[in-house]
């Protein structure tokens, strides 16, 4: 892979579209591992502690790296790492995140706001940022509503966003391997649409009777589907179903709140500097300065 000019992350979005296809790695497109690895390497923010978030690439060391919650995401890491060598001005933390939105749009979804300026932390810093329960904080798919707003009300989200940002899971599967969980959400797993909203509304959802972690099947157009606890807790829930009913009904609509919450997402924590930087103003609020 040839360098692009520091700075060029048009050049960078176009290597990241051409690494997507990967023939013999799942449904041939790194495209869903790209938009998972942005999502938690962005998810573990808290609102009150002023920690984690996007910005350091903390999943680059423990506890995040073996946090049971990231398993298989080090396939997204060396799919990426090509990109990385090519360009060393280019930091872990802004290319995880470019990676997912570009592939989303890729994909066919929306265009995704996006700015750059992380910053990777050393392993010092790294280890300052994970004080606490970082490594715990995101959604265990056994779980239902209550979890749910717990885990992305830490994050700020609000019931709309929370819905919105769950879309994510019209791309993709569950391996039995990674997560215990096991199949992939919709007929066309690497195409992002308002499908999942659909087949959620749909009445055909059984448990699936297998000796692995509770979950649904369904089987659509001869492809077997499924969902996890958390998905079907979105239509459980009155309040999350309000917002489902509309995705499924509005694709557009969709498609507009997905792009605002998940370009909230991938900025939470990050705080720029007036030099454009995030790790100098995170590190000043680390050690208590204004
Ligand atoms: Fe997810 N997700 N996710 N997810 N997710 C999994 C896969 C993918 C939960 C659990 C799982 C979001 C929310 C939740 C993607 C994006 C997003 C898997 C399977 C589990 C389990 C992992 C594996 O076995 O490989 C739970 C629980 C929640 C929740 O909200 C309660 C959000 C918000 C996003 C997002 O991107 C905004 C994507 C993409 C995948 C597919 C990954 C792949 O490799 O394919």
């Amino acid at each position: 892979m040839s360098a692009v000019k520091e700075g060029n992350f048009d050049g960078i979005r176009e290597q990241v579209r051409g690494i997507m296809k990967q023939p013999g790695y799942d449904d041939g497109s790194a495209g869903p591992v790209f938009v998972r690895l942005a999502w938690h390497a962005s998810g573990n923010f808290s609102l009150v502690e002023h920690t984690g978030g996007s910005n350091g690439a903390g999943m680059r060391f423990p506890p995040e790296s073996v946090d049971p919650a990231n398993a298989g995401l080090h396939h997204a890491i060396s799919f990426l790492l090509p990109i990385q060598a090519a360009n060393p001005w280019l930091t872990h933390s802004d290319l995880w995140t470019l990676a997912g939105i570009t592939a989303i749009e890729a994909m066919g979804g929306p265009k995704i706001p996006w700015e750059p300026g992380r910053t990777d932390y050393s392993t010092a810093e790294a280890a300052a940022d994970h004080r606490g329960d970082i490594s715990s904080r995101l959604p265990d798919g056994a779980l239902g509503a209550d979890h749910i707003r717990e885990v992305f009300g830490r994050m700020g989200f609000s019931d709309r966003e929370i819905v919105a940002l769950s879309g994510a899971h019209a791309l993709g599967r569950c391996h039995e391997d990674r997560s215990g969980y096991e199949g992939q959400w919709v007929v066309n797993p690497i195409r992002f649409s308002n499908q999942y909203f659909k087949l959620l509304l749909r009445d055909i959802w059984k448990p699936r009777e297998w000796d692995g972690p509770f979950q649904y099947e369904a089987t659509v157009a001869g492809t077997k589907l499924m969902m996890l606890p958390t998905d079907m807790a979105l239509v459980q829930d009155s309040e999350f179903k309000v917002w489902v009913e509309k995705y499924a009904a509005d694709q557009d609509l969709f498609f507009k709140d997905f792009a605002m919450a998940f370009g909230k997402l991938i900025e939470l924590g990050v705080e720029r500097d007036d030099t454009g930087f995030a790790q100098l103003v995170k590190k000043s609020a680390r050690e208590g300065k204004p």
